[in-house]
């Protein structure tokens, strides 16, 4: 399942996830003889049993058939590099683990086709320079997210991207891109539905190979989109044979003063930070885990998710379209260093995240804000060149949405203005200071935060939490005991809910998740153990504390 909605009603998808023949290989150039084993498309291969915590390539085998026309192979996310091979020839190369790229099958090679993948998780800084083996989180390894096979019109839809000039009135603005093959013909019709009424219908003339055009058009019956009613619309672009579909919604976000507004009404944020993983899915999470965690997202009385640390499945933003949660979407990054952002082809890898990301997720009214970089070097002046270039192709790519980056240099950190929202993750009375002493250590951070004058941007406490071994709880009510955890987050949220300053808090983190093996040291079970849930969604003690909590932050 690609979508959770029909995202197009005249092109041809055919969705070729399932169970794909697989190997593991020497390399990632070798394409073996045998494939004597099976693998779930989407899946993780270091998840599976077989070759649990694997790392090092593999290569999953299928089949497809096409007719004379133009084929488009879509690839919603494999981890962490990918080469394509259809019928033995090499068509794509692809790094990093959660965004989309396709390759195109030109038109006239009618048939059935051996389609090969050679998937590596390898940790390879020259070929992959997003991922590392330091990381506080396991990436693991497969096609992780699912695959289809598109069939393309002579003339058709690259994307659109539809954005809202006013939310009152329905006033869209859509960003069409098409191609053609050179046969085509060279006048097409353009038309625009909304909700199924038609309200544009035009003539298109394409003489060049490929072009874009801006339509506007206006919501018939326009209703805004917010947490309490997540009102969508339905967009429907029909261009000659093709056609594309996306569900939008109507809201405005903007920052004003200390404030984040959605709607022109200010929004406190309460949220908690996701990973996307799950110890016998990996990162591929069916969408029925996705609807579960959802479901204990709203339990917990919770407006706000931030996608830590990596774009997440756009499927789980269709179900917060629908459920009216609002997210933080992150390029993927973690702890990156001097000598990272200071080198081109870490910074390039970056750039071509976010232009994935953005082009994947620009269209879900639950985004409500980019980020990158977690927990950079951002307190190294050498380091803000590389702030700029990633936030300013954020504001280029995407006006409407404000920009961020969860740092943990607090008042040592360089680059705040260029953000529009502070974002700090801090972990008094967990890392340092103690349930007594943590409230100090809060107020002595919010006097520096004025006295360096970043009092006037939004605040968002986008980590801060305690870890907690599920069950255990022992007479001291110590580390890792779940009243400690309980009792932590207790202080810290009550405290920050009354700064006027701080307009959401991500609480670290929803789920425990496993953690990379360099990291065993400090992370019992080899877990990151600071979830309200362990891994299998069992809520810890502090869930009802948080939920109380939430439940009188969102009214604020
Ligand atoms: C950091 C980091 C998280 C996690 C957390 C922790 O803030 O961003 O991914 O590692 O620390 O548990 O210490």
């Amino acid at each position: 399942m690609l979508r959770l909605f029909a995202d197009h009603e005249r092109r041809l998808v055919q969705d070729l996830c399932g169970i794909w023949d697989f190997a593991l290989t020497p390399d990632r150039q070798t394409v073996p003889d045998e494939f004597p084993e099976r693998m779930p498309v989407p899946g993780c291969y270091d998840a599976m049993p077989a070759h649990l915590d694997y790392r090092g390539p593999a290569a999953y085998r299928t089949w497809f058939e096409t007719d004379a026309r133009r084929h488009r192979l879509v690839f919603e996310g494999v981890s962490h590099i990918a080469r394509v091979l259809v019928d033995g020839q090499p068509v794509a190369w692809h790094s990093g683990a959660f965004t989309s790229f396709h390759v195109d099958l030109p038109a006239g090679i009618p048939g059935r086709h051996e389609l090969v993948v050679l998937v590596d998780n390898s940790f390879d800084a020259e070929a992959s320079p997003l991922h590392y083996s330091y990381f506080d989180w396991y990436t693991y390894g497969g096609i992780i997210r699912p695959v289809a096979l598109h069939r393309l019109p002579p003339v058709w839809i690259e994307q659109m991207t539809v954005q809202t000039q006013d939310w009152r009135a329905g006033g869209l603005n859509l960003h069409i891109a098409w191609s053609r093959e050179a046969d085509a013909p060279t006048e097409v019709e353009v038309v625009v539905l909304v909700d199924g009424e038609i309200v544009v219908k035009e003539p298109l003339a394409c003489p060049e190979v490929a072009g874009s055009l801006e339509i506007p058009a206006i919501v018939p019956d326009p209703k805004p989109w917010s947490p309490a009613e997540p009102n969508l619309h339905t967009v429907q672009v029909r261009l000659g044979e093709d056609d594309l579909i996306e569900r939008i919604g109507l809201r405005d976000v903007r920052v004003e003063g200390t404030q984040i507004l959605l709607n022109d009404e200010p929004i406190y944020l309460a949220g908690v930070n996701r990973h996307e993983a799950h110890p016998q899915f990996g990162h591929s999470l069916p969408p029925e885990l996705m609807l579960a965690d959802i479901q204990w997202l709203k339990k917990l009385n919770c407006n706000f998710v931030r996608g830590s640390h990596y774009p997440q499945d756009v499927r789980f933003l269709d179900l917060c379209d629908e459920q009216g949660l609002l997210v933080w979407q992150e390029a993927t990054s973690w702890q990156a260093r001097p000598d990272h952002l200071s080198d081109p082809a870490f910074v390039a890898a970056q750039l071509q995240c976010i232009d994935e990301m953005v082009a994947q997720s620009i269209n879900h009214p639950s985004v409500i804000m980019w980020g990158i970089l977690n927990e950079a070097a951002s307190d190294d002046p050498t380091t803000r060149p590389a702030y700029e270039r990633l936030l300013g192709r954020l504001r280029e790519l995407d006006p409407s949405r404000p920009v961020t980056y969860a740092s943990h240099r607090h008042l040592t950190d360089q680059h705040f203005d260029l953000a529009d929202i502070i974002s700090l993750n801090i972990y008094p009375g967990w890392y340092f200071a103690n349930l007594e002493t943590m409230t100090d250590w809060l107020d002595n951070l919010m006097q520096g935060l004025k006295e360096r004058g970043w009092d006037k941007k939004p605040l968002i406490f986008s980590e801060f939490g305690a870890g907690a071994i599920y069950g255990w709880h022992d007479a001291r009510n110590g580390k890792w005991s779940e009243p400690y955890q309980a009792k932590l987050l207790d202080i810290a949220l009550n405290w920050m809910i009354a700064q006027p300053q701080v307009a959401g808090t991500a609480i670290w983190q929803f789920c425990d998740c496993l953690s990379s093996p360099e990291r065993a040291t400090g992370r019992p079970r080899e877990f990151n153990n600071k979830g309200l849930l362990d891994e299998y969604r069992r809520p810890k003690l502090a869930f009802d504390v948080v939920r109380e909590i939430y439940a009188r932050a969102i009214k604020r």
